[in-house]
């Protein structure tokens, strides 16, 4: 059975509360994780065990960390690397004894995730995230998270802390010779590394794709379509190794056949993502609310696809529209990401009767 959960970022980082997550109906999870840790560090056990008591204490539980960022030492392989992961291991080895079984974590070079706009006016009044390529071709990359930084609203976004965008200069030298070859081999180094303790505690590792999925200022991509994802889980055949399935991320690029890809990934699919995308042109996009009617994708024919492979997973509704009124870190506000969750529990309980009904 899936489990209907709500990404959280935490007291303090969030302005949705656990209180509200506890009232939508069907969410009995959060995703959440330790939002001021720096990518490379230790998780401290008592850290990882206060989070969760402060969920549980609402009566909600952990359903799994999005994210557990992998540090730059260990995408370019740099000469520490094995130190870094050493501190991976820890971290995995601490959230294993709170209880905790599922990390999602990306390896993409420099930028976690690109969008243009973060509050593009749709007609109805609400706002949403959109990407077009020209904006992109348009804006050096240096000065990118200052073309954002007004419209988030006062809040931090994921992968785009003002510090890390500081040094994005640094970032780019970094990455410069690391080539779409080697940063697989190095992907595939560090998850050889990580597999014991994941066996040990039964963790699944969820690799979050490439945002958008494809190339953007030449920056490698090794996440973004079925037959990468099939070669990432070939070369680390163990099934702690698996999938983010995100339909926002592989489905902006429209070739990518989503129902298809879900259906080759069966069985490693340990985390979903469900969100709706709006094409104006093939480069032009915005994030949609969740119904099928709404944007471009078929959002029953997909749910139907996670229920027919057996995913029991943990499952969130991806960034939502601002609506309302609501001031909230862009695509993550409650209300639209609510509707969401409801609408895909309805999507899900008809699948489910269907199937029942023989
Ligand atoms: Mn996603």
């Amino acid at each position: 059975m899936m489990e209907m959960t709500f990404r959280w970022f935490g007291s303090g980082f969030d302005s949705v509360s656990l209180e509200q997550i506890r009232q939508i109906p069907g969410v009995k999870g959060v995703i959440t994780t330790l939002y001021d840790t720096t990518p490379g560090e230790a998780w401290e056990k008592d850290k990882i065990l206060a989070l969760k008591k402060e969920v549980e204490d609402k009566d909600l539980k952990i359903a799994g960390i999005e994210s557990v960022n992998v540090c730059d030492a260990i995408k370019v392989a740099a000469a520490d690397r094995d130190m870094y992961i050493d501190n991976y291991i820890k971290t995995l080895t601490n959230l294993g004894e709170a209880d905790i079984h599922m990390v999602c974590y990306n390896f993409m070079p420099v930028f976690d995730w690109t969008r243009t706009e973060l509050a593009r006016v749709r007609k109805d009044g609400s706002t949403v995230m959109a990407y077009t390529q020209e904006a992109i071709d348009r804006i050096n990359p240096d000065n990118i998270f200052d073309s954002l930084k007004n419209d988030t609203n006062g809040f931090i976004l994921p992968g785009w802390e003002p510090e890390r965008m500081e040094k994005v200069k640094e970032l780019f030298e970094m990455y410069k010779d690391v080539d779409e070859n080697k940063l697989f081999d190095n992907l595939v180094y560090f998850l050889k590394a990580i597999m014991p303790v994941c066996d040990k505690y039964d963790i699944n590792m969820a690799i979050h794709p490439d945002d958008p999925a494809w190339s953007v200022y030449g920056l490698s991509r090794i996440i973004t379509n079925k037959e990468q994802l099939l070669k990432m889980l070939k070369a680390v055949d163990n099934p702690h190794n698996g999938i983010t399935f995100c339909t926002g991320s592989y489905g902006t690029n429209l070739n990518n056949d989503l129902v298809d890809t879900i259906h080759a990934l069966k069985g490693r699919i340990h985390f979903a993502h469900i969100r709706n995308l709006k094409f104006i042109t093939p480069d032009n996009f915005e994030e949609s609310a969740h119904l099928s009617s709404d944007g471009d994708f078929d959002m029953y024919a997909i749910m139907k696809a996670l229920y027919e492979t057996g995913f029991d997973g943990p499952m969130r509704p991806d960034h939502g529209r601002m609506i309302w009124g609501e001031e909230a870190m862009p695509g993550y506000g409650l209300y639209d990401r609510a509707l969401g969750a409801t609408y895909l529990q309805g999507l899900w309980e008809a699948i489910d009767k269907n199937a029942r009904v023989k």
